[in-house]
């Protein structure tokens, strides 16, 4: 008998509600029966059969189910299965997603520009600020120059979040992160109003999760050239820095040409800040109707000027100097239409808005992710439908059908699969970023469950965030600070670069990406199994870097399911 920890006993390494569902996934064929004991193995308070052995999607791996969701008494336990040995320890309560709700939220004060991090605040990862030149030294690169701002004229974008590992700010990755955050703030505005996240805004009276958004929103706000409306697509050094701390790194930023869709992201996410602001006039005197006026006049601009697409490449042979920092150089930007649409046309009730460009182009639904924006669209019109006019509420119907079946189709088999997740239908779910796809799943079932009142969705989210933090066949916990197995190496410059042995916490993990040894050439990788290609090692920027439009439906998720399960 094995009195030993095993990795091969995979679960959500932080817990379980009470009378929630609760799994955990055996990598091995050994044993038979599995016993819920208290974590020094003494007292067996659940005993359970394991299911048979189930081969794997995506190799000849096998696994077993445990499931102890009979389970209810709240408590610190182990899974222990005499054969392989104990699981790492989890608990059963209430609210037992709440610190990882709040710290994924954190996450973003840690990437914040232009102000330093106290100890107050920030506790041992404390930094003084970062990129204190962009208040006045932000330079137009010759992409971006026109008459009234010629090329090496100095503007000012201070503030906003590093981007990820690296220290730039891209519009339309800022864009989804943003528009993530306030709509988790549309969805629960009540679980917002006493969530405290110790940032230095806290005892003001604006929602904490509000604060936090606005610190990007107003660097975005910046990002608008005030003579024409249009968006420059980011602002950024030419090359990455050295894996040095913020305010050491102090190279020449510039912001580069416009592009259609950063006017578009922009302008979905000032329309949507317009009518969050607007409820807010004590503590955001004229935020609402400036967010607005940003967002109808790059709407405009795009409307103008609907195919100028960012090419890095392209840019290259034409300018100096060089850039080689991420592109998100998005090609298509029919769902950017989409969105920015559905936003405008929420926010001021105008039919225009809904009519400027089919909205339903298609009955497809792609996962968000930063190229793909149509259901933040589709999100947000649902989320305000009993305020829909006649134009749109004739949609409704379709809309929703197709929101069902789309979440439908991403349960159809899950409990079948090797870790019973919504997570890894297919091998294309480990892409650049999985962890996102993880979450981003996750909220499209708590949209359904939102639309439905069928707990079935909720459910499913809830088995996408213990795919999250360590129900997976890397059994990572992928959240920073989160579980016992957890990245420690993350490709983040301030994690790498600071004094501290632990990374700066709350933040997610890119996650197993079946094409990463190719991407970052890093030579640790030591399986190349589909939702095994993972390395908590920092030189992985394809698998284990952080960024802000993986944070936020991180964030969404775990927030989304703390306030539904509270109820
Ligand atoms: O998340 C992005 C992923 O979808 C792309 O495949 C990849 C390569 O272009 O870039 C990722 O975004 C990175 C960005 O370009 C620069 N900052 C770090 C981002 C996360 O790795």
């Amino acid at each position: 008998q094995k009195a030993t920890l095993s990795g091969q006993i995979r679960l959500n390494q932080i817990g379980f509600y009470p009378s929630g569902p609760k799994v955990a996934v055996v990598a091995a064929e050994a044993g038979n029966t599995f016993y819920i004991t208290t974590i020094d193995l003494r007292k067996t308070v659940f005993t359970g059969k394991l299911t048979e052995p189930r081969t794997s999607e995506f190799s000849a791996k096998k696994t077993r189910i445990a499931d102890f969701s009979a389970l209810t008494t709240p408590g610190s336990y182990v899974v222990y299965i005499p054969e392989i040995g104990h699981s790492y320890p989890f608990e059963i309560k209430s609210k037992v997603h709440q610190e990882v709700a709040k710290a994924s939220i954190k996450g973003f004060y840690f990437q914040r520009i232009s102000t330093p991090l106290p100890e107050q605040y920030a506790g041992k990862w404390q930094r003084p600020a970062g990129h204190v030149q962009e208040d006045t030294q932000v330079l137009i690169h010759p992409s971006a120059a026109t008459t009234q701002r010629p090329e090496g004229t100095k503007i000012s974008a201070p503030l906003g979040w590093y981007d990820a590992g690296d220290y730039n700010k891209y519009i339309v990755n800022s864009g989804i992160t943003t528009g993530t955050l306030l709509s988790l703030y549309e969805d629960f505005p009540t679980y917002f109003d006493t969530l405290k996240l110790n940032i230095p805004e806290s005892n003001n009276n604006l929602p904490d999760l509000l604060d936090e958004t606005l610190w990007n929103l107003r660097w975005m706000l910046a990002m608008q050239d005030p003579n024409d409306g249009g968006v420059y697509h980011k602002l950024t050094n030419p090359r990455f820095d050295g894996m040095v701390m913020p305010e050491e790194a102090k190279n020449p930023r510039y912001v580069v040409q416009k592009s259609t869709p950063a006017a578009l992201d922009f302008a979905a996410v000032m329309a949507q800040a317009s009518r969050i602001a607007r409820k807010f006039p004590q503590a955001l005197p004229g935020l609402a109707d400036s967010c607005l006026t940003a967002a109808t006049r790059a709407w405009d601009w795009a409307r103008q000027n609907p195919a100028v697409l960012y090419d890095q490449e392209a840019l290259n042979k034409q300018y100096d100097p060089d850039v080689s920092t991420g592109a998100y150089g998005d090609k298509d930007v029919t769902d950017e239409f989409i969105w920015a649409a559905s936003e405008l046309y929420i926010t001021t009730k105008k039919d225009s808005y809904y009519q400027a460009v089919p909205i339903f182009p298609d009955t497809q639904m792609p996962l968000p992710s930063w190229a793909q924006v149509r259901l933040l669209g589709y999100y947000t019109l649902a989320r305000f439908e009993k305020d829909l006019t006649p134009v749109a509420k004739k949609d409704f119907p379709q809309l929703r059908k197709q929101l069902v079946q789309f979440a439908d189709e991403l349960t159809d088999g899950a409990s079948k699969r090797s870790y019973a997740t919504v997570m890894g239908k297919s091998a294309k779910d480990y892409i650049w970023g999985s962890s996102a796809v993880a979450a981003n799943q996750g909220i499209a079932l708590i949209q359904v469950y939102r639309l439905t009142g069928d707990k079935k969705y909720l459910d499913y989210a809830l088995i996408n965030l213990d795919y999250l933090v360590g129900r997976n066949a890397t059994g990572f916990s992928f959240v920073t600070g989160f579980g016992d197995k957890t990245p420690m190496h993350p490709h983040h410059r301030p994690s790498i670069a600071d004094q501290v042995e632990e990374p700066v916490p709350g933040l997610l993990s890119g996650g197993p990406n079946a094409n990463a040894p190719r991407q970052d050439k890093c030579t640790t990788y030591t399986s190349t199994i589909a939702d095994e290609t993972f390395t908590d090692d920092d030189c992985s920027y394809a698998s284990n870097e952080i960024a802000i439009n993986w944070n936020a439906p991180l964030a969404y998720l775990a927030s989304a399911i703390e306030a539904l399960q509270s109820k």
